[in-house]
């Protein structure tokens, strides 16, 4: 029933141009479904409290790279908007590429945001911290469900999607104290997954091989895969709670407006959020 591999989605303009214009509308919405800001939600993620984050230490560069596929209108622009909505001084390059960088570091920009077709990171010129989108993006919606569902020690949650971001929720759920379950369509990343979890975190996750029925089973759900539309109405259930930072959305259009009070899904700002929060950890 699944299709398609977990490797990152190629956002497109149109996925991110209302970003800007709706950033406070989605703050309120994740207040009003996890009780917590945005800020608060990527300062949990990294392990921080919001108000020790000093803004005023930094100043964030988004330098637009024209490599591989190219620059996607909007992108920097949009991610300026989230982290100057989080309260950092903020401006996108006038260049791009290797001057951008430049551009960046002569205006004293202590923070650079990169993204090429594989990589979007934010780099501390200070620290020397590297902080991955993917990875950080797993971090911010692990930290968004449990806030949603106040505490995850000791509940199951089921992860679709063994990738970077995939991981990442992993081994932020493990530090939750939550039941990790993993499915991939590709076991062997699933059990790879699995295995440098078990190696590193000393920390048992079980492997799910049947997505329809581990859908069923589970109330607690990250969808971290690109394949669109998989959960279905028989997968929902009174207490059912998904957070998506996959794209497309992995639950059927026809089931969007029961599930949307339960639902956390965006394309870019949690992800953007934790990744330049946690870059400024000195
Ligand atoms: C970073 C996002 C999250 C989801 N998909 C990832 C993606 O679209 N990556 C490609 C980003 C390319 C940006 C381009 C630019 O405009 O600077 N090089």
């Amino acid at each position: 029933m699944l299709q398609g591999d977990d490797s990152m989605t190629r956002l497109k303009t149109e996925d991110i141009c209302h970003i800007d214009a709706k950033l406070g509308e989605y703050n309120d919405e994740l207040v009003k479904k996890t009780g917590h800001t945005l800020s608060e939600i990527a300062a949990h993620a990294v392990d921080v409290e919001e108000k020790n984050v000093n803004r005023k230490l930094h100043k964030v560069a988004i330098i637009p790279m024209s490599c591989g596929q190219g620059i996607i209108e909007g992108f920097s622009e949009s991610v300026a908007s989230i982290v100057n909505f989080l309260g950092f001084k903020t401006f996108v390059t006038i260049h791009h590429d290797a001057s951008g960088i430049a551009e960046a570091i002569e205006k004293s920009a202590n923070i650079l945001m990169i993204a090429d077709d594989d990589r979007f990171i934010a780099v501390n010129l200070r620290t020397g911290r590297i902080s991955d989108n993917s990875k950080a993006t797993g971090k911010g919606y692990a930290a968004a469900l449990e806030f949603m569902c106040q505490g995850l020690k000791q509940k199951r949650v089921l992860i679709v999607g063994a990738g970077q971001v995939g991981a990442g929720a992993t081994e932020a759920l493990i530090h939750m104290g939550a039941q990790v379950d993993v499915y991939d369509l590709n076991l062997e990343k699933a059990k790879k997954l699995k295995e440098r979890i078990e190696e590193e975190k000393n920390y048992s996750v079980k492997l799910e091989t049947d997505l329809d029925s581990a859908l069923v089973k589970h109330s607690l759900i990250i969808d971290a895969c690109p394949a669109l539309g998989y959960i279905q109405k028989r997968h929902i259930t009174d207490d059912i709670m998904i957070v998506a930072p996959g794209i497309p959305l992995g639950i059927n259009q026809n089931i969007l407006p029961q599930v949307y009070n339960r639902l956390i899904h965006d394309p870019l700002q949690i992800g953007v959020a934790t990744m330049v929060f946690d870059a400024s950890i000195i």
